[in-house]
């Protein structure tokens, strides 16, 4: 009975406000009452402004982070987040496959919203090859979908292709997320393809607020936290995008610029 409680985990980097990256994933986790545990990947020094530097940690320690949790804990769901490089990518990917950590959430982190590189450009690749076909859903947000699936996204249309091409990439299920900041946006459009070929587009009204750090990795930890749960896919990734909008809906002030979402808002 040592392990009856649901277990996600978080592998992710840190970010020093606590706004995104490994604390936004822990806040969600603990919002939907799963047990959160993490294995650190890199830690970001940074606040609402931006990031002012970020460190990888080494490939050795993160094998020993997996090795810990794999001797102790049942992993039921896990996410990954910032990966940095190729050499990260290999080292989680190798974890992953040795250990059963059940179903896997890849949030495939490129940059930041604000325009702060988070992946190496000669890591795409490594992502494409090697995480993206571990996926069992893949949550890219608008740039990262036509990053990708290398075309341009405009309209409904494009984003059931770019879907379509990152299920050919080996990811089982798909959240192509819509363009967020249009001029007179009124609503927030995801697309989702899952695995026995539904495909939906999810909408929920826009907020127009700069407090949005932390709402893709939040969407991410959100759907791993309902999988480690046992919710099936398709409800995991619809109660994601209804707590992660109510997030965004009742901002609290914290830093004074881009500042993170309120995880206190969604109902539980
Ligand atoms: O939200 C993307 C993200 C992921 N991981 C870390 C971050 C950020 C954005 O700042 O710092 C560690």
């Amino acid at each position: 009975m040592a392990n009856e409680f649901p277990q996600a985990l978080t592998i992710a980097g840190s970010d020093s406000d606590g706004s995104a990256g490994m604390q936004a994933d822990l806040h969600t986790f603990f919002r939907r009452k799963v047990y959160g545990a993490s294995v650190l990947t890199a830690c970001v020094a940074g606040n609402s402004y931006g990031i002012h530097d970020a460190v990888n940690l080494p490939t050795s320690f993160i094998d020993t982070e997996f090795k810990a949790l794999a001797d102790d804990y049942q992993i039921r769901a896990s996410k990954t987040g910032m990966l940095s490089d190729s050499e990260l990518i290999h080292t989680v990917v190798k974890n992953y496959k040795q250990y059963d950590f059940g179903p896997l959430v890849v949030d495939p982190v490129i940059t930041t919203k604000h325009g702060n590189v988070l992946l190496e450009q000669s890591a795409y690749q490594t992502l494409r090859d090697e995480l993206i076909p571990l996926a069992t859903v893949i949550t890219p947000n608008f740039f990262e979908a036509q990053k990708l699936a290398e075309m341009d996204i405009d309209g409904r249309d494009d984003m059931v292709t770019a879907a379509k091409k990152l299920v050919s990439l080996g990811a089982k299920n798909v959240v192509v997320k819509g363009p967020q900041r249009q001029e007179n946006q009124t609503t927030s459009v995801d697309y989702i393809l899952l695995e026995d070929g539904e495909g939906f587009f999810l909408e929920e009204p826009y907020h127009d607020t700069s407090r949005v750090n932390g709402t893709g990795d939040s969407l991410s930890a959100c759907i791993a936290a309902e999988l480690a749960k046992g919710n099936d896919v398709k409800s995991a990734i619809k109660i994601a995008k209804s707590f992660v909008n109510t997030a965004i809906e009742n901002e609290i002030m914290v830093g004074h610029k881009f500042g993170p979402i309120n995880h206190w808002a969604p109902k539980d």
